[in-house]
């Protein structure tokens, strides 16, 4: 027995101290025996994931009221504060040691300063409460992939959550070395108020100290900021990732299914509430994850896997049109933890479902009805704009079977996009894997949305969709992107996709959500060479006989191929404009920016400039096609 099993032993059950002691790692004993002491937990809940642990900690999650009971069994609802309904930048830093500089685009704080202020107000936070130990696994178990995390919280909800978000872990970390590293999360949610929120948002602060592997989250609930899997976990996989030599990603993994049966594997980067998840979980095609890979080398080969074995997806806009596969999920009985969403007589109902909606319930901000309004006489909507479900992939009827396969699955393809109202087409596969690299994932640009607190609509950079988690210097991550391409055998195609371009002169989107999934079966052709593509100056364009087929077998719709000339005419003033904005970002920002960045971006300009000489600004597919 160590001293720090003898100091935890008074806060544990009998049988907490046996599953706490089967754990061989010294250092998992003090992270949770300084987290108890920093914060004064009356008493210590060791989860080892066995069925009973698991049914107490959702029975707990209930019994507190962090979670309330709905109509279909295995639903509840879970509210967070009405400033704690996104992730929250502002509170977010990276605390930076004396004479270690990161990029300037990043928030950060000195680490000292910092780790005073938050284990200030961590002290003495779970008085009277029970903090939970929670072990997981961020990739399948027993793999190359597999890194630890150990979290400590008060919260039920954030513990009940990370049973559908995550992979166990007891296991793992009982039968792992005394020594194997591991990533640490301490949160709480601070004083809370009669509905079980954080009260004192305004000392929310998530602190990320890389130094230790630790996270400080206080004050909020929000699981984007609580459950420290998610992003928060991120960050320090990315720093591992990169003194490693593999990628940690903000891209969901899905398997493409394809003519005679074949079924290709995609990852895609999209920032927030931009479609990665519902592009995911496309029916017909099958969902390996929607939001975090780790991507590895293995055998020259390009693999991943989902860190993470559940969906916490956004719940706007999800109808049986939209996103029927898991419109049916969110509608039929089974374990679904709903957010922010409205409840009236125990059913949730939410923005865009699909059918009519109540004109009154229980909602983020208390009761509410129509038309009431907020401190500053702003309307509040009926469920918050990023009201949320958790759900386990395995809930899912397309749920891949590759899902914890510890080897992963071998990507063909890799996509990003964006909110890119002006310029980039539709879709478009890059010329080679350097080129998608910078051309579609450095200048990935996008608007600020509803999943992130502050100001929508603000267009900015968001480089792979990792901005708001990039833990390491910019370029640094891109010359890691680049370099790992250069290495495999045969690296994926990479393809950059928009599904938010505007018609230029009225404004409105040129293309429907289901659209997606024909872009997503032309890339799949492309992979397998079955489809032609014509060069354009910012990449291969598809062809439109072959959308028209792929339109009318996957949509069963009439393509009019004046809608593909609109859609994939290449706008020369906004293409110059973004590459300038690019450009801007990165001499602006980021001084370690590779020169290959610029040299690709010259050339994409140049190329840019000459088409404009010979047939205007805004010219249409088909003039490419000599
Ligand atoms: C996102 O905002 O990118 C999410 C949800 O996937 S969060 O957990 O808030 O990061
Ligand atoms: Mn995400």
């Amino acid at each position: 027995m160590n001293g720090y099993l003898e100091a935890l032993q008074p806060k544990l059950s009998e049988n907490g101290y046996q599953k706490l002691s089967a754990i061989a790692s010294t250092k998992a004993h003090e992270f949770i025996a300084k987290s108890s002491d920093l914060c004064n937990a009356e008493k210590i809940f060791i989860c080892s994931d066995s069925a009973e642990d698991i049914a107490y900690v959702r029975q707990q999650a209930i019994d507190t009221g962090e979670e309330n009971i709905l109509a279909l069994p295995g639903h509840t609802v879970h509210f967070d504060g009405v400033y704690d309904q996104g992730r929250d930048r502002e509170a977010t830093k990276y605390l930076v040691p004396k004479g270690v500089v990161l990029s300037k685009a990043l928030n950060q704080i000195d680490r000292q300063e910092g780790l005073a202020e938050v284990k200030g107000l961590l002290r003495d936070s779970m008085e009277g409460r029970t903090m939970i130990v929670r072990f997981i696994s961020l990739g399948p178990p027993n793999s190359i992939f597999t890194v630890l995390g150990l979290q400590c919280t008060d919260s039920w909800y954030v513990a009940h959550s990370e049973d559908l978000l995550y992979r166990s872990g007891y296991e793992v970390f009982r039968r792992a070395e005394p020594n194997r590293e591991f990533l640490r999360v301490l949160h709480s949610s601070g004083k809370l108020n009669e509905n079980m929120t954080s009260m004192e948002h305004e000392k929310k602060r998530i602190y990320i100290d890389h130094m230790d592997n630790t996270i400080y989250s206080v004050n909020t609930q929000y699981a984007g900021n609580s459950v420290g899997f998610k992003k928060l976990a991120f960050r320090l996989a990315i720093r591992k990732a990169d003194r490693e030599g593999w990628l940690a990603e903000h891209m969901m993994i899905m398997g493409v299914h394809g003519p005679g049966g074949r079924k290709t594997y995609f990852s895609g980067a999209f920032p927030s509430a931009c479609g990665k998840t519902s592009t995911a979980m496309l029916p017909g095609e099958t969902i390996v994850g929607d939001d975090i890979a780790y991507i590895r080398d293995v055998g020259s080969v390009a693999r991943a896997v989902n860190v993470e074995s559940g969906i916490f997806g956004i719940i706007q806009d999800v109808n049986p049109i939209d996103d029927a596969t898991i419109y049916e999920v969110l509608t039929s009985p089974g374990e679904i933890i709903f957010s922010n969403v409205l409840i009236k007589d125990d059913k949730p109902y939410w923005l865009g479902m699909g059918s009519e909606l109540p004109k009154d319930g229980i909602n983020f901000s208390g009761e509410w009805y129509e038309g009431k309004k907020d401190e500053f006489g702003n309307g509040i909507p009926l469920a918050h704009k990023n009201a949320r479900y958790a759900v386990a992939l395995k809930a899912l009827e397309n749920c891949d079977p590759e899902l914890d396969n510890p080897m992963g699955v071998e990507l063909s393809a890799i996509m990003y996009g964006g909110r890119d109202a002006k310029a980039y087409v539709p879709v478009q596969q890059s010329f080679s894997w350097e080129h998608g690299i910078i051309a579609y994932g450095a200048s990935l640009e996008t608007e600020t949305t509803f999943a992130t607190i502050g100001k929508e609509g603000v267009p900015e950079i968001n480089m792979m969709s990792i901005q708001d988690f990039i833990s390491i210097p910019l370029g640094q991550n891109v010359c890691n992107n680049l370099e790992f391409g250069k290495k495999l055998k045969k690296a994926p195609l990479v393809f950059g996709v928009n599904y938010f371009l505007r018609d230029k002169d009225n404004g409105k989107f040129l293309n429907a959500p289901q659209d997606k999934h024909v872009w997503i079966k032309w890339m799949e052709l492309r992979v397998h060479g079955e489809a032609g593509a014509i060069r354009s100056p910012t990449g291969y364009l598809p062809k439109y006989e072959d959308l028209r087929k792929l339109f009318k077998r996957v949509l069963s719709k009439d393509y009019a191929e004046e809608d593909y000339i609109k859609q994939f005419t290449i706008r020369v003033p906004e293409n110059l404009a973004k590459i300038e904005r690019v450009q801007r970002f990165y001499q602006e920002n980021v001084s370690d920016t590779p020169a290959e960045l610029f040299e690709i971006l010259d050339q994409q300009h140049r190329r840019l400039v000459e088409a404009r000489e010979r047939f205007g600004d805004y010219i249409s597919p088909e003039n490419f096609e000599w």
